[in-house]
């Protein structure tokens, strides 16, 4: 359905033309900055390295302040460019967070679905982002760790419902085992990708709108000049 291609040489913009491996030439570059949120250890910074590496490190270093990758993707006519925000989750890192979201497109919030204190700390996030960052933000949330469901201690009919309520995108994932890891990120790029096509509606149909009204207002002088010609033609 995609397949993800080598980060770009320079940096694309949307609306661009880009040339395929195979010569074939795309309609559209699309570019989101995306971010990653969450307590501590829940599993962000694994995430982003399935997802961008496909690899998974049993002992993952803690992120320092917050990391940046990039991951492209090919979709069709479509290539997506994501600048990833991989922020650390420990609580002296908080005042420096509203930096990585402010402007992001999507983010994601992570929570370990073995840890309940994991998932408040995940609502608190979901509460700053809809009330501080850009008010269309795509936001997803990703119950991590979904590997040790044996020891899990948050219900997933919970977390749906939670999600439902507050028009979040919801999967439960695991960085271990890969399970709905790209898929997270294709449901955020899915998204991103509506919103953009709505947008894009809305602006023709405002350039309509517009080129209407104009041609109208020129219409009403030329009608005039008309009358004022035929009434002088006619003596
Ligand atoms: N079993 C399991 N362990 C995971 C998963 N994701 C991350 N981990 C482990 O959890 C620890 C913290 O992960 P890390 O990505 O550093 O968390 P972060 O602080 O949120 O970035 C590391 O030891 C990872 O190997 C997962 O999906 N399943
Ligand atoms: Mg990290």
């Amino acid at each position: 359905m995609f397949r993800q291609i080598e980060p770009m040489a320079s940096s694309p913009r949307a609306g661009g033309a880009a040339q395929r491996p195979n010569g074939a030439t795309q309609n559209k570059i699309c570019q989101f900055k995306l971010v990653l949120l969450g307590e501590s250890a829940v599993g962000k910074s694994s995430l982003v390295l399935r997802f961008v590496k496909g690899q998974f490190h049993e002992y993952q270093e803690s992120t320092i302040g917050a990391a940046f990758l990039t991951q492209t993707l090919c979709i069709d006519d479509t290539t997506v460019k994501f600048e990833i925000w991989d922020t650390a989750g420990q609580e002296r890192y908080h005042s420096l967070a509203p930096m990585y979201y402010r402007g992001a497109q999507a983010a994601i919030v992570v929570y370990d679905i073995q840890n309940s204190d994991s998932f408040a700390r995940a609502k608190t996030w979901v509460k700053e982002l809809q009330r501080q960052a850009s008010p269309n933000i795509v936001i997803a949330l990703a119950g991590n760790k979904a590997d040790l469901a044996n020891s899990r201690v948050v219900d997933y009919e919970e977390a749906k419902q939670y999600a439902d309520d507050n028009g979040l995108l919801f999967m439960e994932t695991s960085a271990k085992t890969a399970v709905n890891v790209n898929d997270i990120f294709l449901a955020i790029v899915n998204a991103l990708l509506n919103a953009c096509e709505v947008c894009c509606m809305k602006n023709c149909i405002m350039v309509i709108i517009v080129t209407l009204k104009s041609s109208v207002m020129t219409l009403e002088p030329a009608d005039g000049m008309m009358k004022l010609m035929r009434s002088s033609m006619l003596g």
